[in-house]
C-alpha cells in the first residue's frame, strides 16, 4: 500500500454560459462564462499502482477501460502524464457525493477532481501549499483541468468565479469574484428526468456555430456579464433572476436553432417553467431560474425564501444545496 491522496472538488451552475468554442484543442471558450459553486462534491482518491495501465473505478465499481464512462477520464489522464512528464500508473476510485442517477452533470467536479488528485500523487503533495512549491499554482491547476473538461476550470474556487476567455487562447484565466459566504443563495436542482443526454456537451459546444442565433448572442454577453457581476456585487436578486432566465433561455435557443438541433429541454421542463411564471406572479415569489445542458431546472433564490419555495416543488425529486466553499486535498499515509 502506498499514500492514498483525497480531492474533493464541487460541481458549479453557471449563471452566464459557456457555449461554443474558439479553439477546441486549447479548450478557449467563444466567451466568459460566470458560475457559483455548488457544494455538491466528486471525492477521487488517487495511490501510486504498479499495473501496466491506470486503473479506474467509480461509485465502487472498476470499469474497464473502454466503458464509455471511463475513456474520457483516462484519455485525459494519459494526456496529462504525458504532457507534464509523469509516467506512474495510478490507482483510483472517485465517487460522487450525489446520487449517480439524477441527472446532474459531474465532469465539472469529475474532471476537477482527477486533476488534482493525480497531481497531488504523482507530485507527492498533500495541499495546495505543497503543489505550489513545485510550481502547481491553483490557477495553473484550473488551466490544465480545462483540458479535461471547460467547465472544471472554475471549479476549482469557492463563491462565485469567472473564466475570462482573454484576447488570445494563453492569455484566459479564471479567478473568484466573490467569495462563497458573500449571497447566501440556494440552487434546488429539480429533477425532471435522469436519462443519460443523447448529446454530449463536448458535441453541443461544437454545434454553436452553425446556429444563426450564436453570433447575436456573442454580441450581447459582455454586456449581460457586467450586469450580472453588477447584480451580484449588491446581492439584488430582483436584477439578477431575470438576467439568469434571458441567458439560459437563449443558451437553449442556440442549441435549438443549431444545425443538426440540439434539443435538451423536455416536455416536463416547458410545464415546470409556466408553473413557476404563474406561482411567481401569484405570490410574489423571489425564485429564479436557471438550466444547464439539460432537461433539469436549477431554482435559484434566497436562503431565507427556502420555505417559500417548498409548495413548488412538492412531490418532485430535486436536490437542495447552497453556495460552495471550493476544493480540499488531503493525503491518508500509509
Ligand atoms: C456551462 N455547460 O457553462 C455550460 C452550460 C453546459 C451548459 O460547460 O467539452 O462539459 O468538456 O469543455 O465543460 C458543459 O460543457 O464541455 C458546460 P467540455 P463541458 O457550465
Amino acid at each position: 500500500m502506498t499514500d492514498t491522496y483525497i480531492a474533493k472538488v464541487p460541481t458549479n451552475i453557471a449563471f452566464l454560459k459557456y457555449w461554443g468554442k474558439s479553439n477546441e484543442r486549447e479548450q478557449w471558450p467563444a466567451n466568459d462564462s460566470l458560475s457559483m459553486t455548488l457544494d455538491l462534491y466528486t471525492e477521487t482518491l488517487v495511490q501510486v499502482w504498479e499495473g501496466p495501465e491506470h486503473c479506474f473505478s467509480f461509485a465502487g465499481l472498476e470499469l474497464p477501460p473502454d466503458a464509455p464512462f471511463a475513456q474520457k477520464p483516462l484519455m485525459y489522464l494519459d494526456f496529462l502524464g504525458k504532457n507534464l512528464g509523469f509516467k506512474e500508473k495510478l490507482f483510483i476510485r472517485s465517487h460522487n457525493d450525489f446520487p449517480a442517477s439524477c441527472g446532474i452533470a459531474s465532469s465539472a467536479s469529475g474532471l476537477g477532481a482527477l486533476t488534482l488528485s493525480a497531481l497531488a500523487c504523482w507530485t507527492r503533495s498533500d495541499s495546495f501549499e505543497a503543489l505550489e512549491e513545485k510550481g502547481y499554482t491553483r490557477g495553473a491547476i484550473a488551466s490544465l483541468a480545462r483540458y479535461g473538461s471547460g467547465s472544471a476550470c472554475r471549479s476549482f474556487w469557492g463563491g462565485f468565479v469567472r473564466w475570462y476567455r482573454g484576447v488570445s487562447v494563453d492569455q484566459q484565466t479564471v479567478s473568484q469574484i466573490f467569495p462563497a459566504t458573500h449571497w447566501a443563495l440556494r440552487d434546488r436542482i429539480v429533477i425532471l428526468s435522469a436519462e443519460r443526454k443523447s448529446l454530449s456537451s463536448t458535441d453541443g459546444h461544437k454545434l454553436a456555430w452553425t446556429s444563426p442565433l450564436f453570433a447575436k448572442r456573442l454580441a450581447v454577453l459582455e454586456e449581460r456579464g457586467k450586469r450580472i457581476e453588477d447584480a451580484l456585487a449588491r446581492k439584488d436578486l430582483s436584477r439578477l433572476g431575470p438576467l439568469l432566465e434571458e441567458e439560459a433561455l437563449e443558451m437553449h435557443e442556440v442549441m435549438k436553432q443549431s444545425r443538426p438541433p440540439c434539443v435538451y429541454l423536455g416536455e416536463d421542463t416547458h410545464r415546470f417553467l409556466d408553473t413557476l411564471r404563474k406561482v411567481r406572479q401569484q405570490e410574489h415569489l423571489a425564485c429564479y431560474f436557471t438550466l444547464d445542458a439539460g432537461p433539469n431546472v436549477h431554482l435559484i433564490y434566497e436562503e431565507k425564501d427556502s420555505r417559500n419555495v417548498d409548495p413548488l416543488t412538492k412531490g418532485l425529486r430535486y436536490l437542495d444545496v447552497g453556495v460552495g466553499a471550493g476544493p480540499q486535498l488531503s493525503c491518508k499515509q500509509r
